[in-house]
């Protein structure tokens, strides 16, 4: 087996760890080292997942044997550390949402062609086999022409006037369930379908204009005591879009992160003139496929071999670590055949992440202006 990419992922909040799980698993890298800013975590991080810490990023971006860098801090400092990689010469893994403006993004996007490497952005949804087979059916005709597009991402970790993390604060970005979850949704709706959305109408809502900070720091989806202060928030909780596609199809789109019970409810159904589909994240096996005179429950059946490893057997679930493994495998399979970054990717690029920002910019604007933006 030829030598395997060595990779540094940069961030110790919930999804870095996920990261270097998932290079593991997928057989054809290895990170090496993770590195943050609060030493503690950052050495007890490394030493649960079995890999070096550092809090000293040069060691990172000057270390020759780094092929690639996993950007996985909050959302502010997506940007500079990505570009800092590219002119490293380090091809980059970047969380989304890429960047807080679409200007930032697209500067993301030039810097990469410019440097000629690859670049990820986590649009993890898009690895799910049941995603990928719903974009099949699609692409196959089996649905007909599409008519409409519709679903929700409902979620409720930040449901509750106590409930905090750095993605409600200002320099997270002007928007937050749109950006967290929604730019989620848009991508997949966009990738199932194969079409672009180009002119949304959104409506905002911050049902908790006031929270409650805790003094400490507090992780995603973590619950935090001790003395509190009250701030103000600026983001939305909550968003209700309708959107239009490029082939005249039309969509709507209910995002929260403060609906009761819903944990990571994404769900997204596209109906045809022949027949319609619809997948929920929380049951990721299944696809149902409904027409006039039947509807059907699909279940994955494993397919192939990816890169070397076997699927799991139908009935032993694969959901969100198992997609972002994918999503990785093909990013570092293209790396490390010596694919083009200029030709067409198997992996979410950081063009499909500025597309979504741009969306999300949109979304902003439309909420502002009372009225539809379209989407260049
Ligand atoms: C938090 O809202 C979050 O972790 C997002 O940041 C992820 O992208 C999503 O997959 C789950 O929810």
């Amino acid at each position: 087996m030829s030598a395997r990419l060595r990779a540094a992922v940069i961030g110790t909040g919930f999804v870095g760890p996920f990261h270097v799980d998932a290079v593991r698993r997928g057989g054809i890298g290895e990170v090496v080292v993770i590195a943050g800013s609060n030493p503690e975590r950052t050495a007890a991080r490394a030493e649960a997942m079995g890999v070096a810490a550092t809090t000293d990023l040069n060691e990172v971006f000057d270390d020759p044997t780094i092929d690639v860098v996993h950007v996985c801090t909050p959302n502010w400092s997506h940007l500079e550390l990505a570009l800092k990689a590219l002119e490293a010469g380090k091809h980059v893994v970047v969380e989304k949402p890429l960047a807080l403006t679409s200007a930032d993004a697209r500067t993301l996007v030039d810097a990469a062609r410019q440097a000629g490497r690859h670049g990820l952005v986590a649009f993890t949804y898009r690895g799910y086999p049941m995603v990928r087979r719903a974009r099949r059916l699609v692409a196959d005709g089996e649905l007909g022409a599409i008519r409409l597009v519709h679903g929700a991402y409902l979620q409720d970790w930040l449901s509750e006037e106590t409930d905090y993390n750095w993605r409600l604060e200002p320099r997270a970005g002007a928007s937050r369930a749109v950006a967290d979850i929604g730019s989620h949704w848009f991508d997949t709706a966009q990738y199932i379908t194969g079409r672009r959305i180009n002119a949304v109408l959104a409506d905002l809502a911050t049902f908790l204009p006031v929270r409650q900070k805790p003094l400490v720091e507090t992780a995603a989806f973590a619950s935090a005591t001790g003395e509190r202060e009250p701030v103000e928030i600026g983001s939305e909780d909550a968003a209700t879009i309708l959107v239009r596609f490029d082939d005249g199809s039309r969509g709507a789109a209910v995002l929260s992160q403060v609906s009761p019970g819903r944990k990571n409810a994404f769900g997204l159904e596209v109906d045809g003139a022949a027949a319609s589909l619809a997948w929920q994240q929380e049951r990721p096996e299944e696809l149902w496929v409904g027409t006039r005179t039947e509807s059907r429950g699909l279940v994955r059946q494993p397919e192939g071999v990816l890169h070397g490893l076997p699927p799991l057997p139908s009935g032993h679930p694969e959901g969100w670590a198992e997609a972002m493994r994918d999503l990785l495998r093909d990013f570092y399979a293209a790396i490390a055949d010596g694919r083009s970054p200029a030709g067409e990717q198997q992996y979410p690029t950081l063009e499909d992440g500025a597309r979504a920002v741009a969306l999300v910019d949109a979304v902003l604007e439309s909420a502002r202006a009372g009225q539809w933006v379209s989407v260049g």
